[in-house]
């Protein structure tokens, strides 16, 4: 049977972690998670370390202080491969990303895709509760990423998606270097400009309930500024992001 990790980055989600992870807990495939939490003040990490006594699939790894997205996920995926999970997910913890559609994803990383994601601008997808103009501003970004990098996906910036093991072990993970959205794109552009194959999944994406965002001005401008970055790097090497087979 296939082993299937969810990794979810914390920062301050003591109230939705248990939730989520019951959540995830109740549906009718094996999932392991590994939570990677960066020193949240709100004691995150004593929640799931409480949580762990009785559910021996839930991992977590701690960090000093909070260093982003981005590379909370590259360490998780680090930590994937050396324990030899088959398909990798990324997900938030805030239950923006519902855990029915965990099936569907893996679904279609098992049916052939190398990647999966999550979208909301394909149709059947869609935003529920978002202000308008957080819909309006993701959705412009998401045809803004799309003029520059050709990337065939209409939900760049989307973070609810499922990997095959070998995509991840088939691009270079020391050049991902943002942090944000636009560690979103240049994850997507990587394994696309590598040769491998993306499926967008239709996801009902709703706002978050509980605990506060994270979204901030520094990451919508890494966002934008980031875009044209990764489309420079494969300018003149088309294989940039491609690992080098040892
Ligand atoms: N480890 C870690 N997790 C983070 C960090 N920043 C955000 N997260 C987590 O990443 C997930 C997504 O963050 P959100 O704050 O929901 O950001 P978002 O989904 O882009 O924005 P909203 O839609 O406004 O909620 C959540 O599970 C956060 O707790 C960070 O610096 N380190
Ligand atoms: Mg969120």
């Amino acid at each position: 049977m296939s082993r299937v990790l969810i990794i979810i980055p914390t920062y301050n989600e003591i109230e939705n972690i248990p939730l989520i992870i019951d959540a995830i807990g109740q549906l009718p495939c094996q999932f392991d998670i590994l939570v990677i939490d960066d020193n949240s003040p709100d004691g995150t990490a004593i929640k799931v370390k409480d949580i762990q006594k009785n559910n021996p699939s839930v991992y977590i790894l701690e960090r000093s202080g909070k260093l982003g997205l981005g590379t909370a996920y590259i360490l998780g995926f680090r930590w994937a491969i050396e324990h030899h999970y088959d398909y990798i997910f990324e997900m938030d913890a805030d239950f923006s990303h519902d855990p029915q559609s965990l099936i569907p994803l893996l679904k279609a990383c098992e049916d052939g895709a190398d990647m999966s994601v999550g979208s909301r601008y394909i149709r059947g997808g869609k935003v529920v509760n978002w202000p308008k103009n957080r819909i309006l501003m993701s959705y412009f970004a998401s045809i803004y990423v799309r003029l520059i990098t050709w990337l065939p996906v209409a939900d760049t910036t989307g973070g609810f998606v499922c990997y095959k093991k070998a995509t991840l072990e088939g691009i270079d993970l020391n050049k991902i270097s943002f942090i944000g959205y636009a560690f979103q794109i240049e994850m997507k552009y990587a394994v696309w400009s590598s040769g491998f194959k993306i499926k967008e999944v239709p996801i009902v994406f709703k706002d978050r309930i509980l605990g506060i965002s994270k979204m901030s001005t520094k990451i919508f401008k890494e966002a934008f500024w980031g875009v044209l970055h990764i489309r420079k790097n494969t300018i003149f090497s088309r294989n940039y992001y491609k690992a080098i087979k040892k």
